[in-house]
């Protein structure tokens, strides 16, 4: 009881210090996944995309080879890179995490698409995601979404 108590008062806390920024962070055996987040959706749109920090806490290489949620029919994972002057962006099998490496998904970079969305994301909420790994390891996580002009730099979507 005292325990959940003081849980609740230092996540106040955390949010009033860090005003919009809600960094949150998941684990499991071998894993951390950190500050997960997407951008609300204007209505109609059919993807968005999202980005987190994936963190090999364990001695053996990890593999992302991609994820689900229920707002969308698949997730992909994309590479971003510039090709004579336009960004362009393409799917990759699988993002190698050497152990003790972390791999950042961000904008302008790698960044996890999910297509075919079934309704539109709004501000503040959390979206449940599960993240695959080789081997058929998960891990559900919650991207927190952001406004629509949140977050750095933009993936290049009409
Ligand atoms: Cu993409």
């Amino acid at each position: 009881m005292k325990f959940g108590f003081g849980l609740v008062l230092t996540l106040v806390a955390l949010i009033g210090a860090s005003g919009v920024l809600f960094a949150r962070d998941y684990s499991a055996p071998g894993v951390k996944v950190a500050n997960p987040w997407t951008r609300a959706t204007p209505a109609g749109a059919t993807t968005a995309v999202a980005y987190l920090k994936i963190t090999n806490t364990g001695s053996t290489p990890l593999r992302l080879v991609g994820g689900s949620t229920p707002v969308a029919q698949r997730v992909e994972i994309h590479s971003m890179s510039m090709e004579g002057g336009v960004m362009r962006m393409r799917p990759v099998p699988g993002l190698d995490i050497a152990p003790g490496a972390t791999v950042e998904l961000k904008a302008g970079g790698l960044h996890l698409m999910l297509i075919g969305l079934n309704r539109q994301l709004t501000q503040q909420e959390q979206v449940p995601l599960t993240l695959i790994f080789a081997g058929g390891r998960q891990l559900a996580i919650e991207l927190h979404v952001e406004g629509m002009g949140g977050g750095m730099g933009s993936h290049g979507e009409p």
